[in-house]
């Protein structure tokens, strides 16, 4: 193997290891009057067949509500959001928490997770939201979680949308660098510390959909590079051997 090449294959798995780095996560809120969100229904929590669902405290509030189910059902519409809907939203009670198992993914590596959504919709503004939001990486500990982001994100409901039949919000969770993920090789993603109400919602949080976002974590291309190696190797050896 000459030496050009070996450099080849060090600055390859460098690279590699750089850009598996930790990256920061952005958290951008915006809200909508009188009009609902486009969520998604191909997000990890609709597609993966198994998913495992534990959930501590209440997210059925005045038992008006579904409950958790409704929050990764795919459905936001503008009837969501006004006052008359409760039972399409999940009211999770003060410090209440969910975590979701997503597993090993197609490939045993866990998953990439790419983008994270959550919205919440109710009349006059009550859709404030509040909580933290963590990932537990495959083979790690059992329990422990990696911090993504703490959520803190209201609008002063009463003073800025008097009357307003449908205010919806939506909190996003990226990285910082486009293109990047926010975790790489995730088995669960766990929500928790929800903040029942609040200074700018009211009594209750109306949340309508969790999206999670993301891909079956891949090998590193560093590990590709050396498999490929291996049968160039192989096949030169046969090549040799047949002349
Ligand atoms: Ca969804």
């Amino acid at each position: 193997m000459s030496r050009n090449f070996m450099s080849l294959l060090l600055a390859i798995a460098l690279c590699s290891a750089l850009a598996a780095s930790a990256q920061a996560t952005v958290i951008t809120g915006s809200y909508q009057l009188n009009a609902a969100y486009t969520v998604f229904n191909s997000d990890l929590l609709q597609t993966i067949s198994g998913l495992g669902v534990a959930t501590t405290g209440d997210f059925t509030a005045s038992g008006a509500y579904t409950g958790e189910p409704a929050l990764r059902d795919g459905t936001f519409s503008s009837a969501d959001c006004d006052t008359t809907n409760f039972a399409a939203g999940g009211s999770p009670s003060a410090g209440s928490a969910v975590t979701y198992t997503l597993g090993a993914g197609q490939y045993g590596l866990g998953y990439d997770i790419t983008e994270i959504n959550t919205y919440t919709g109710w009349n006059q503004g009550r859709c404030g939201q509040a909580y933290d939001v963590s990932v537990h990486l495959l083979g790690s500990p059992a329990g422990i979680f990696v911090p993504l982001a703490s959520v803190s994100y209201y609008r002063n409901a009463w003073d800025s949308f008097p009357n307003v039949p449908c205010v919806s919000m939506r909190v996003q969770l990226s990285p910082d660098v486009p293109g990047g993920n926010l975790a790489v090789g995730v088995d669960q993603v766990k929500f928790d510390n929800f903040l029942d109400g609040g200074p700018y919602s009211a009594w209750w949080m109306s949340y309508r959909e969790l999206d999670v976002s993301g891909t079956p974590t891949i090998p590193e291309p560093s590990t590709l590079v050396l498999l490929a190696t291996g049968l160039i190797g192989l096949l030169c050896y046969a090549w040799r051997k047949r002349k």
